[in-house]
């Protein structure tokens, strides 16, 4: 991507395309007010408006024709979204109108904004960090109250605040070495020593805190795989509806229906799963069929959680049970014996009990996934959570560093080796909150936004 202009002024269509009651269209910059005046017509020049105020009028075009009337807000830098002088024009929703305005805006020394620009320029001009900026984009993606939540508090600066605190304390370490430490004094070296490798291993065990609540972050960021497996006929598929509350998969009392991987998502409890009714596992002969098994297998090995479901008047398949432990951990495999319906005190073991016909104990299966999939943690507005696999690899980065700073403290090696992973820890966790960055990292992650953010 060529970098354009930050200087230019810029404008995009902030609304979603197609119908709707009105479409704001957001124009930031320096040349804001001197273009709207070109094309808006009302009681008063928006060069001269308040900041923080509203203004009806109408737009005209080149030839004096109507365009719509609209609703010009007034943000004078610095403050506004972007930090410069910006206004959002309310128009009647639709796209032809919103298109003409633009197209006369472009005569005015203004271009149409790169995807994420709006927020780019917030973050340059100090509005919000990087990774609150990149918050931006799961609020507006996020898909259940669970993500929603887990990006509003990005959002709010929780991961930030924690990484300034770490960020702090390790250059506070790395002034204590650069001028306390002296190693080629004998006498003085053992306290430093302690005290340095104590504040290193501190920030150490912060950021494994950090780490630990990836796979957390990542469930509530993007859902849980579920995979509902077992042999045959045993209500994959009925358990699939069932939860569903519509008829989405075939459902028949002939063994090896289902062939094909039926991808669906749901929310639980404010959670996005996505369920993954499979092909019944068996040996068979048949092509469809051992495809179909294929990707039954895949399906466990990319499912956060395995549904091993089985029928209480069908014998448990050991060897099934067993191949389940090869392709996944057993950890993430629940036992589900369906059709209690048909039996009054089913004998074999299993961790949950339903019925796939009546919905006998699916609330149970509900609390038992969000058991597996949360296992004690729990959602905090608080506490910072990591969800970003970019805030993710860096931390790692971090941490690596600073174990070869252990390992060069425990070896007295000089002041100097000490300092270097000190530092590169420092950047890697200054890159999470973008004050270490680079027009790559930007550009990679401000091109994930769509035009008008
Ligand atoms: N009584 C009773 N019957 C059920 C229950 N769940 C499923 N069935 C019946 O069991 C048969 C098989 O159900 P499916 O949902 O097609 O089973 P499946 O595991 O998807 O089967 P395949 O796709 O062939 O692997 C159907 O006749 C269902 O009506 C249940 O909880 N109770
Ligand atoms: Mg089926």
């Amino acid at each position: 991507m060529i970098l354009q202009n930050q200087n230019d002024t810029i404008v995009a269509v902030a609304t979603p395309a197609g119908v709707g009651a009105i479409s704001v269209i957001r124009i930031s910059g320096n040349k804001s007010f001197e273009a709207i005046d070109v094309v808006f017509s009302g009681k008063i020049k928006i060069a001269e408006a308040k900041s923080h105020t509203i203004h009806y009028g109408k737009i005209i075009d080149e030839n004096k024709n109507l365009i719509d009337d609209v609703l010009v807000s007034v943000f004078r830098k610095p403050h506004s979204y972007t930090g410069e002088d910006s206004v959002e024009i309310s128009t009647h929703g639709n796209q032809f109108i919103t298109k003409k305005i633009i197209e006369l805006l472009l005569q005015h020394d203004v271009r149409i904004a790169e995807p994420g620009e709006f927020t780019k320029r917030a973050f340059l001009n100090g509005k919000l960090d990087l990774a609150q900026a990149e918050a931006v984009v799961e609020v507006v993606n996020a898909r259940t109250e669970a993500s929603l939540r887990g990006a509003r508090n990005q959002l709010d600066g929780m991961l930030s605040k924690k990484i300034h605190e770490l960020r702090t304390q390790l250059i506070d370490t790395s002034s204590l070495v650069e001028l306390e430490l002296d190693f080629a004094e004998e006498d003085v070296e053992f306290i430093a020593y302690d005290k340095l490798l104590l504040m290193v291993e501190n920030i150490i065990s912060e950021i494994d805190k950090l780490l630990g609540t990836y796979s957390f972050g990542k469930i509530i960021r993007d859902g849980v795989n579920v995979a509902l497996v077992g042999i045959p006929n045993v209500g994959k598929s009925s358990l699939l509806n069932y939860i569903l509350k519509e008829a989405r998969a075939i459902v028949s009392e002939i063994p090896g229906t289902t062939r094909d991987v039926i991808r669906e998502e749901v929310s639980i409890n404010g959670v996005l799963f996505r369920l993954f009714d499979t092909a019944g596992i068996r040996p068979t002969k048949n092509e469809i069929e051992i495809e179909g098994v294929l990707r039954s297998r895949e399906a466990v090995k990319n499912a956060d959680v395995v549904l091993f479901i089985n029928d209480v008047q069908q014998k448990i398949s050991k060897e099934l049970q067993e191949e389940l432990l090869q392709l996944t951990s057993g950890d993430k495999v629940i036992t589900v014996l369906n059709k209690v319906d048909l039996e009054n005190l089913p004998e074999k073991e299993a961790d949950v009990y339903i019925s796939a016909l009546t919905g006998y104990g699916i609330n149970n299966l509900f609390s038992k996934l969000h058991e597996k999939v949360f296992s004690g943690n729990s959602y905090s507005e608080h506490s910072a959570i990591v969800s970003n696999s970019r805030h993710f690899e860096n931390l790692k980065k971090a941490k690596i560093y600073l174990q070869n700073s252990i390992d060069a403290i425990k070896q007295k090696l000089s002041g100097e080796f000490i300092s270097v992973d000190l530092r590169n820890a420092e950047n890697s966790l200054g890159e999470i909150i973008g004050e270490v960055t680079s027009d790559d990292i930007l550009n990679n992650i401000f091109s994930r936004f769509c035009i008008g953010k």
